[in-house]
């Protein structure tokens, strides 16, 4: 795709605990399909879309990492002029949900301007963590709450065009 088809240039990251489904969430949106074999993310990996919203287009550069432990290596260059985040749980991982807290400590500390709370998993039937409970925690922090499963492409894309439109909205509003 050419430089024409895109006017903002976007650079978001996925946080949360191993296996909440981040690889699965950004395989669906960037290629259109979940990933068939659960393969452990190492370090950093990223991969890029041209999102299409209203009449104008950005390119977003989606950041994916293998969360726990070893996120804790990544030096400052990774999260360098973040956008914006989502920072996942699994709704049938109360240790997940629990982690929360820990990641939005560390979106602060890396100056992420944007988080959106995102329950995934929600087509699996041993639901452990409720809505309300997802909705509460962002509320008290003041981010936006979506429950999907990965394998829902349009709710994982209308996610993507809200968080950005957001930011493009903050950016236009800085320019003022
Ligand atoms: N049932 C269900 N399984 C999922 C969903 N998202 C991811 N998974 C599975 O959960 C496991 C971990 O997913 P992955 O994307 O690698 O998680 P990550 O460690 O956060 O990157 C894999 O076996 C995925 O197939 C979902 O929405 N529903
Ligand atoms: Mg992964």
């Amino acid at each position: 795709m050419d430089n024409k088809d895109y006017q903002y240039y976007l650079k978001l990251f996925f946080m949360g605990a191993s296996r909440v489904g981040k690889t699965s969430i950004k395989e669906m949106f960037c290629k259109g399909n979940m990933p068939s074999d659960y393969l452990e993310t190492l370090g950093v990996e990223y991969d890029s879309k041209v999102l299409k919203f209203d009449d104008k287009g950005a390119k977003l550069i989606v950041w994916d990492s293998s969360g726990g432990k070893r996120q804790e290596m990544f030096t400052a260059q990774y999260w360098k002029g973040t956008h914006g985040a989502l920072l996942v749980y699994a709704v049938n991982d109360r240790d997940s949900f629990n982690a929360l807290e820990k990641y939005i400590k560390e979106a602060a500390d890396k100056k992420i301007p944007i988080v959106y709370l995102v329950g995934n998993k929600i087509d699996e039937s041993k639901r452990v963590v409720e809505t309300s409970e997802g909705q509460k925690f962002a509320d008290d922090h003041q981010m936006k709450f979506f429950e999907i499963s990965a394998q829902d492409g349009s709710a994982i894309e209308n996610i993507f065009a809200e968080l950005t439109r957001e930011i493009v909205k903050n950016q236009a509003s800085k320019d003022d």
